[in-house]
Protein backbone atom coordinates (compact mmCIF):
# COMPACT_ATOMS: atom_id res chain seq x y z
CA UNK A 1 0.00 0.00 0.00
CA UNK A 2 1.32 3.54 -0.68
CA UNK A 3 1.10 6.20 2.11
CA UNK A 4 -2.31 8.30 1.31
CA UNK A 5 -2.24 11.89 1.41
CA UNK A 6 -5.98 13.73 1.34
CA UNK A 7 -6.06 17.29 -0.02
CA UNK A 8 -9.21 19.43 0.98
CA UNK A 9 -9.88 22.13 -0.74
CA UNK A 10 -10.14 20.94 -4.55
CA UNK A 11 -9.69 24.31 -5.69
CA UNK A 12 -6.55 25.89 -7.41
CA UNK A 13 -3.98 25.35 -5.35
CA UNK A 14 -5.76 21.66 -3.66
CA UNK A 15 -6.36 20.44 -7.59
CA UNK A 16 -3.08 21.15 -9.25
CA UNK A 17 -1.21 20.03 -5.92
CA UNK A 18 -2.98 16.59 -6.53
CA UNK A 19 -1.94 17.23 -9.64
CA UNK A 20 2.03 17.42 -9.35
CA UNK A 21 1.14 14.44 -6.48
CA UNK A 22 -0.53 12.05 -8.95
CA UNK A 23 2.20 12.69 -11.54
CA UNK A 24 4.79 11.02 -9.03
CA UNK A 25 3.11 7.92 -8.88
CA UNK A 26 4.56 7.63 -4.93
CA UNK A 27 1.06 8.04 -3.14
CA UNK A 28 -2.59 7.47 -3.59
CA UNK A 29 -4.72 10.43 -3.26
CA UNK A 30 -8.02 11.51 -1.55
CA UNK A 31 -9.65 15.23 -2.58
CA UNK A 32 -12.59 16.36 -0.28
CA UNK A 33 -14.22 19.62 -1.04
CA UNK A 34 -17.62 21.37 0.49
CA UNK A 35 -19.02 21.82 -3.54
CA UNK A 36 -20.75 19.23 -4.24
CA UNK A 37 -19.35 17.01 -7.44
CA UNK A 38 -15.77 19.38 -7.49
CA UNK A 39 -13.64 16.83 -5.82
CA UNK A 40 -15.14 14.05 -7.56
CA UNK A 41 -14.67 15.14 -10.82
CA UNK A 42 -11.27 16.86 -10.36
CA UNK A 43 -10.19 13.36 -8.74
CA UNK A 44 -11.95 11.27 -11.63
CA UNK A 45 -10.34 13.56 -14.39
CA UNK A 46 -6.97 13.41 -13.02
CA UNK A 47 -7.64 9.47 -12.37
CA UNK A 48 -8.29 9.05 -16.55
CA UNK A 49 -4.52 11.45 -17.00
CA UNK A 50 -3.43 8.60 -15.74
CA UNK A 51 -2.47 6.43 -18.64
CA UNK A 52 -1.29 9.14 -20.62
CA UNK A 53 1.29 10.25 -18.38
CA UNK A 54 2.19 7.18 -17.06
CA UNK A 55 0.83 6.77 -13.28
CA UNK A 56 -0.78 4.23 -11.43
CA UNK A 57 -2.20 6.99 -8.06
CA UNK A 58 -5.55 5.91 -6.88
CA UNK A 59 -7.38 8.94 -6.71
CA UNK A 60 -10.70 9.34 -5.34
CA UNK A 61 -12.63 13.18 -4.49
CA UNK A 62 -15.78 13.81 -2.64
CA UNK A 63 -17.69 15.73 0.21
CA UNK A 64 -17.91 13.33 2.87
CA UNK A 65 -14.24 13.04 5.25
CA UNK A 66 -14.70 9.19 5.03
CA UNK A 67 -12.38 9.26 2.28
CA UNK A 68 -9.68 10.56 4.07
CA UNK A 69 -9.45 8.19 6.52
CA UNK A 70 -5.56 6.71 7.59
CA UNK A 71 -3.63 9.44 5.68
CA UNK A 72 -0.12 9.81 6.17
CA UNK A 73 -0.45 13.59 5.39
CA UNK A 74 -3.09 15.93 5.03
CA UNK A 75 -2.53 19.24 3.18
CA UNK A 76 -5.63 22.25 4.07
CA UNK A 77 -6.35 24.38 1.03
CA UNK A 78 -9.57 24.94 1.82
CA UNK A 79 -10.39 28.94 1.86
CA UNK A 80 -11.21 31.91 -0.14
CA UNK A 81 -8.83 33.34 -2.15
CA UNK A 82 -7.47 36.45 -2.18
CA UNK A 83 -8.96 39.23 -4.02
CA UNK A 84 -7.16 42.12 -5.77
CA UNK A 85 -6.68 44.98 -3.42
CA UNK A 86 -6.97 42.99 -0.48
CA UNK A 87 -4.78 41.70 2.00
CA UNK A 88 -3.83 38.40 3.04
CA UNK A 89 -4.90 39.15 6.55
CA UNK A 90 -8.49 40.50 5.49
CA UNK A 91 -9.03 37.17 5.26
CA UNK A 92 -8.78 35.87 8.70
CA UNK A 93 -11.69 35.43 10.03
CA UNK A 94 -13.43 33.85 7.24
CA UNK A 95 -10.82 31.28 6.80
CA UNK A 96 -10.29 30.73 10.62
CA UNK A 97 -13.76 29.14 10.54
CA UNK A 98 -12.83 27.21 7.92
CA UNK A 99 -9.14 25.65 8.90
CA UNK A 100 -10.54 25.02 12.23
CA UNK A 101 -13.87 23.01 11.42
CA UNK A 102 -11.74 21.05 8.26
CA UNK A 103 -8.88 20.62 11.33
CA UNK A 104 -10.90 18.79 13.31
CA UNK A 105 -13.32 16.60 10.94
CA UNK A 106 -9.33 15.42 9.25
CA UNK A 107 -8.26 14.71 12.65
CA UNK A 108 -10.88 12.29 13.88
CA UNK A 109 -10.23 10.13 10.77
CA UNK A 110 -6.31 10.43 10.29
CA UNK A 111 -5.11 11.42 14.10
CA UNK A 112 -1.86 10.44 13.16
CA UNK A 113 -1.38 12.83 9.90
CA UNK A 114 0.91 15.46 9.67
CA UNK A 115 -0.83 18.83 8.60
CA UNK A 116 0.45 20.83 6.38
CA UNK A 117 -1.40 23.94 6.13
CA UNK A 118 -1.83 26.36 2.78
CA UNK A 119 -4.64 28.72 3.77
CA UNK A 120 -3.66 32.27 4.10
CA UNK A 121 -3.16 34.46 6.23
CA UNK A 122 -1.12 31.19 6.59
CA UNK A 123 0.71 31.99 9.87
CA UNK A 124 -2.61 32.36 11.82
CA UNK A 125 -4.06 29.40 9.84
CA UNK A 126 -1.04 27.33 11.09
CA UNK A 127 -1.29 28.18 14.40
CA UNK A 128 -4.85 27.80 14.83
CA UNK A 129 -5.07 23.82 12.99
CA UNK A 130 -2.25 23.68 15.76
CA UNK A 131 -4.79 24.29 18.53
CA UNK A 132 -7.49 22.46 17.47
CA UNK A 133 -5.95 19.58 16.45
CA UNK A 134 -3.72 19.15 19.33
CA UNK A 135 -0.68 17.63 17.94
CA UNK A 136 2.87 18.14 18.37
CA UNK A 137 4.02 21.63 16.73
CA UNK A 138 6.35 19.58 14.27
CA UNK A 139 3.26 17.99 12.91
CA UNK A 140 1.65 21.27 12.05
CA UNK A 141 3.67 22.65 9.32
CA UNK A 142 2.33 25.50 6.96
CA UNK A 143 3.44 26.18 3.48
CA UNK A 144 5.22 29.96 2.36
CA UNK A 145 8.86 29.41 2.54
CA UNK A 146 9.51 27.34 -0.53
CA UNK A 147 7.30 29.99 -2.53
CA UNK A 148 8.87 32.95 -1.28
CA UNK A 149 12.06 31.38 -1.34
CA UNK A 150 10.85 30.32 -5.22
CA UNK A 151 10.20 33.45 -6.12
CA UNK A 152 13.61 34.89 -4.78
CA UNK A 153 15.46 32.20 -6.66
CA UNK A 154 13.49 32.80 -9.76
CA UNK A 155 14.06 36.65 -10.19
CA UNK A 156 17.85 36.15 -8.47
CA UNK A 157 18.07 33.47 -11.69
CA UNK A 158 16.60 35.91 -14.22
CA UNK A 159 18.64 39.14 -13.24
CA UNK A 160 21.96 37.27 -13.35
CA UNK A 161 20.50 34.59 -16.25
CA UNK A 162 21.57 31.74 -14.77
CA UNK A 163 19.99 28.78 -13.64
CA UNK A 164 17.13 28.47 -10.85
CA UNK A 165 18.76 25.43 -10.00
CA UNK A 166 22.39 27.38 -9.06
CA UNK A 167 20.03 30.28 -6.74
CA UNK A 168 20.31 28.83 -3.13
CA UNK A 169 18.31 31.20 -1.22
CA UNK A 170 16.32 31.51 1.89
CA UNK A 171 13.70 33.58 2.86
CA UNK A 172 11.82 32.87 6.14
CA UNK A 173 10.00 34.90 8.84
CA UNK A 174 6.02 35.78 8.54
CA UNK A 175 4.23 34.80 5.30
CA UNK A 176 3.46 38.34 4.25
CA UNK A 177 4.97 41.84 3.72
CA UNK A 178 7.36 41.91 6.71
CA UNK A 179 8.85 38.09 5.59
CA UNK A 180 12.70 38.01 5.33
CA UNK A 181 15.05 37.16 2.53
CA UNK A 182 18.26 36.02 3.47
CA UNK A 183 20.79 38.05 1.65
CA UNK A 184 23.74 36.62 3.48
CA UNK A 185 22.91 33.08 2.80
CA UNK A 186 22.11 33.66 -1.24
CA UNK A 187 24.38 32.76 -3.18
CA UNK A 188 25.65 31.30 -6.96
CA UNK A 189 27.86 28.37 -6.83
CA UNK A 190 28.47 29.62 -3.86
CA UNK A 191 29.22 33.47 -4.51
CA UNK A 192 27.04 35.66 -2.49
CA UNK A 193 24.60 37.51 -4.57
CA UNK A 194 25.64 40.87 -2.74
CA UNK A 195 29.16 40.79 -5.33
CA UNK A 196 26.88 39.77 -8.52
CA UNK A 197 24.01 41.91 -8.36
CA UNK A 198 24.54 45.77 -7.09
CA UNK A 199 22.63 46.35 -4.11
CA UNK A 200 20.10 49.05 -5.55
CA UNK A 201 18.90 45.95 -7.95
CA UNK A 202 18.93 43.62 -4.98
CA UNK A 203 16.61 45.27 -3.09
CA UNK A 204 14.55 45.93 -5.76
CA UNK A 205 14.48 41.85 -6.33
CA UNK A 206 13.73 41.73 -2.49
CA UNK A 207 10.99 44.44 -2.80
CA UNK A 208 9.34 42.13 -5.83
CA UNK A 209 9.54 39.29 -3.76
CA UNK A 210 7.39 40.83 -0.75
CA UNK A 211 5.30 41.68 -3.60
CA UNK A 212 5.10 38.09 -5.53
CA UNK A 213 1.82 37.39 -4.52
CA UNK A 214 0.05 40.48 -5.29
CA UNK A 215 2.05 40.99 -9.09
CA UNK A 216 0.24 37.58 -9.90
CA UNK A 217 -3.36 38.52 -8.03
CA UNK A 218 -3.22 41.80 -10.21
CA UNK A 219 -2.31 39.85 -13.14
CA UNK A 220 -5.35 37.60 -13.08
CA UNK A 221 -8.02 39.75 -11.43
CA UNK A 222 -9.86 36.73 -9.88
CA UNK A 223 -8.28 33.93 -7.70
CA UNK A 224 -4.51 34.04 -6.98
CA UNK A 225 -1.01 31.90 -7.32
CA UNK A 226 -1.50 28.35 -7.71
CA UNK A 227 1.40 27.23 -10.11
CA UNK A 228 3.56 27.68 -8.30
CA UNK A 229 2.01 27.37 -4.18
CA UNK A 230 1.05 23.87 -5.77
CA UNK A 231 4.50 23.42 -6.85
CA UNK A 232 5.34 24.32 -3.00
CA UNK A 233 3.46 22.56 -0.97
CA UNK A 234 3.68 18.88 -3.19
CA UNK A 235 7.51 19.95 -2.48
CA UNK A 236 6.82 19.44 1.27
CA UNK A 237 4.14 16.25 1.14
CA UNK A 238 6.99 14.59 -0.63
CA UNK A 239 9.47 15.11 1.73
CA UNK A 240 7.26 14.21 4.14
CA UNK A 241 5.47 11.18 2.81
CA UNK A 242 8.30 9.90 0.81
CA UNK A 243 10.79 10.48 4.32
CA UNK A 244 13.19 12.66 2.32
CA UNK A 245 14.62 14.25 5.38
CA UNK A 246 15.07 17.68 2.97
CA UNK A 247 15.52 20.69 4.40
CA UNK A 248 13.21 23.59 3.51
CA UNK A 249 11.61 26.44 4.54
CA UNK A 250 8.47 26.18 6.33
CA UNK A 251 5.63 27.78 9.15
CA UNK A 252 6.19 25.88 12.64
CA UNK A 253 5.41 27.77 16.02
CA UNK A 254 8.42 28.78 17.65
CA UNK A 255 9.77 27.92 20.72
CA UNK A 256 12.64 29.38 21.51
CA UNK A 257 14.45 28.81 17.73
CA UNK A 258 16.13 32.45 16.69
CA UNK A 259 15.09 33.75 19.89
CA UNK A 260 11.47 33.96 19.48
CA UNK A 261 8.87 31.93 21.21
CA UNK A 262 4.71 31.36 20.84
CA UNK A 263 4.94 32.41 17.16
CA UNK A 264 4.61 30.69 13.84
CA UNK A 265 7.17 31.84 11.31
CA UNK A 266 9.32 30.52 8.45
CA UNK A 267 12.20 28.69 9.35
CA UNK A 268 14.28 26.03 7.01
CA UNK A 269 12.99 22.66 9.11
CA UNK A 270 14.45 19.17 7.89
CA UNK A 271 11.49 17.16 6.89
CA UNK A 272 10.33 13.44 7.32
CA UNK A 273 7.60 11.13 7.84
CA UNK A 274 7.60 12.57 11.09
CA UNK A 275 7.53 15.75 10.06
CA UNK A 276 10.09 18.31 11.48
CA UNK A 277 13.01 16.61 13.13
CA UNK A 278 14.77 19.26 12.95
CA UNK A 279 15.16 23.19 13.08
CA UNK A 280 18.23 24.62 11.75
CA UNK A 281 19.44 27.85 12.90
CA UNK A 282 21.17 30.10 9.96
CA UNK A 283 23.66 32.69 11.59
CA UNK A 284 21.99 35.90 10.57
CA UNK A 285 23.50 39.49 9.92
CA UNK A 286 22.26 41.92 13.08
CA UNK A 287 19.54 43.38 10.54
CA UNK A 288 18.14 40.06 9.62
CA UNK A 289 17.51 39.23 13.16
CA UNK A 290 15.99 42.51 13.55
CA UNK A 291 13.77 42.06 10.56
CA UNK A 292 13.03 38.60 11.85
CA UNK A 293 11.72 40.19 15.61
CA UNK A 294 10.00 42.75 13.48
CA UNK A 295 7.99 39.98 11.39
CA UNK A 296 7.03 38.16 14.40
CA UNK A 297 5.03 41.30 15.74
CA UNK A 298 3.33 41.57 12.76
CA UNK A 299 2.45 37.51 13.03
CA UNK A 300 1.57 37.93 17.05
CA UNK A 301 -0.71 41.25 15.45
CA UNK A 302 -2.64 38.82 13.06
CA UNK A 303 -2.78 35.76 15.07
CA UNK A 304 -4.00 37.66 18.17
CA UNK A 305 -7.74 37.91 16.26
CA UNK A 306 -7.60 34.43 16.60
CA UNK A 307 -11.29 33.38 18.23
O1 LIG B 1 1.70 30.73 0.25
C1 LIG B 1 0.61 30.32 0.57
N1 LIG B 1 0.45 29.70 1.72
C2 LIG B 1 -0.54 30.49 -0.33
C3 LIG B 1 -1.86 30.50 0.25
C4 LIG B 1 -0.39 30.55 -1.74
C5 LIG B 1 -1.49 30.54 -2.55
C6 LIG B 1 -2.85 30.47 -2.05
N2 LIG B 1 -2.94 30.66 -0.64
C7 LIG B 1 -4.25 30.50 0.00
O2 LIG B 1 -4.70 29.15 -0.17
C8 LIG B 1 -5.36 31.34 -0.56
O3 LIG B 1 -5.29 32.66 -0.06
C9 LIG B 1 -6.57 30.59 -0.04
O4 LIG B 1 -6.78 30.90 1.33
C10 LIG B 1 -6.14 29.12 -0.15
C11 LIG B 1 -6.67 28.39 -1.37
O5 LIG B 1 -6.32 29.09 -2.54
P1 LIG B 1 -6.93 28.64 -3.96
O6 LIG B 1 -6.36 29.52 -4.98
O7 LIG B 1 -6.85 27.17 -4.13
O8 LIG B 1 -8.48 29.02 -3.74
P2 LIG B 1 -9.76 28.39 -4.47
O9 LIG B 1 -9.46 28.02 -5.87
O10 LIG B 1 -10.87 29.33 -4.19
O11 LIG B 1 -10.02 27.03 -3.68
C12 LIG B 1 -10.46 26.96 -2.37
C13 LIG B 1 -11.38 25.78 -2.26
C14 LIG B 1 -12.69 25.94 -3.04
O12 LIG B 1 -12.83 24.88 -3.97
C15 LIG B 1 -13.77 25.89 -1.97
O13 LIG B 1 -14.97 25.27 -2.39
C16 LIG B 1 -13.07 25.09 -0.87
O14 LIG B 1 -11.74 25.58 -0.88
N3 LIG B 1 -13.68 25.25 0.45
C17 LIG B 1 -13.85 24.22 1.29
N4 LIG B 1 -13.53 22.91 1.21
C18 LIG B 1 -13.84 22.11 2.24
N5 LIG B 1 -14.44 22.56 3.37
C19 LIG B 1 -14.76 23.86 3.51
N6 LIG B 1 -15.36 24.29 4.63
C20 LIG B 1 -14.46 24.75 2.45
N7 LIG B 1 -14.65 26.08 2.25
C21 LIG B 1 -14.16 26.37 1.03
Amino acid sequence: MRPKVSIVGAGNVGATTAQRLAEMDLFDLALVDVVDGLAAGKALDLAEAGPVRGYDTKLVGGTDYGITEGSSVVVITSGLARKPGMSRDDLITANARIVGEVTSQVMQRSPQAILVIVTNPLDAMTELALRVSGRDRFQVIGMAGILDTARFRSFVASELDVSVRSVEAYVLGGHGDSMVPLRGVTSVAGVPVGRLIPSDRLEAIVQRTRDGGAEVVKLLKTGSAFYAPSAAAAQMVEAIAANRRQVLPCAIRLEGEYGLSGVVMGVPVKLGSSGVTEVVEVALTEEESAEMERSAQAVREVTAVLP
